[in-house]
């Protein structure tokens, strides 16, 4: 069975992390209303979604993604490279505890689970302003017993290595060239975002579907042209938190 932890929108998301965004109002009910909608559509999926409550006190708490790494063996709890999210890995270490033994990343390194792509049995982690060199070699070390190898790449311009590149099929990638190499992720045909749609390249595939944000048109035209199946979702909201489609869940086979 495929899960997928959740958390619901804190009520304090006006006062998260931004980075490369300037600060806009964000309306809680349609932000609760469209992670509703993303919710229903990873159960629409097959995903058993386990939603755990809004946390008040964390703002950038619905983005689950950055404070975990699920792996098919072992789940790595991060050390989020923002102080504000730190303390937002304890409820998502219990969240993870029934499913999988965990590891625990330790200062100094920082990382952001939006920085790591996994291909295979290989890792991409991007080296952002949220995940140092140091969270780089950590986890090698951690997951090399397991079989994983950790890549580092650079990423500039933008918050994650997942803002730049994700997995749209089994054999290509999706990626923004203006914030990674295009080679960067090798033995994967790419597909280049449209000109204009910066943000395009943060698409989630759950099984052979890409839950796809519905604000990049033409980006979608790209990826239709590759006959791929495609669910769209208005996300503007979590998007005013610099957020999108992967950052709101962690999937994985139970
Ligand atoms: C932050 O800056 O940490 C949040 N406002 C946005 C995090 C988005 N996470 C992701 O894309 N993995």
């Amino acid at each position: 069975m495929r899960v997928a932890i959740t958390r619901k929108v804190s009520p304090s998301i006006n006062q998260c992390e931004l980075t490369h965004l300037d600060r806009a109002p964000i309306d809680l009910a349609l932000a609760n209303a469209q992670h509703g909608a993303y919710e229903r559509c990873l159960s629409s999926l097959g995903c058993n979604v386990v939603s755990l409550p809004a946390e008040a006190a964390q703002p950038d708490s619905v983005f689950v993604e950055d404070v975990a790494i699920v792996l098919d063996e072992v789940a790595v709890i991060t050390r989020p490279g923002a102080e504000s999210r730190r303390s937002e890995t304890t409820s998502i270490a219990n969240a993870l505890e029934p499913y999988r033994a965990l590891l625990f990343m330790e200062a100094p390194a920082t990382l952001d689970g939006g920085d790591v792509l996994r291909i295979g049995r290989k890792l991409y982690v991007g080296v952002s302003g949220r995940t140092d060199t140091n969270a780089v070699e950590q986890l090698g070390h951690i997951l090399e017993p397991y079989g994983y190898a950790v890549e580092g790449v650079p990423v500039r311009g933008c918050l994650h290595l997942k803002s730049a590149v994700t997995q749209v099929s089994p054999d290509t990638v999706l990626i923004n060239p203006s914030w990674i190499l295009r080679d960067a992720i090798a033995g994967m045909k790419t597909i280049e975002i449209a000109p204009g749609e910066d943000y395009a390249a943060n698409s989630l595939l759950v099984s052979s579907t890409i839950v796809y944000p519905t604000c990049f048109p033409r980006t979608r035209e790209r990826l239709e042209k590759h006959e791929l199946q495609i669910d769209t979702l208005d996300v503007s909201e979590l998007q005013k938190a610099e957020g999108a489609v992967t950052c709101c869940s962690l999937i994985f086979e139970d």
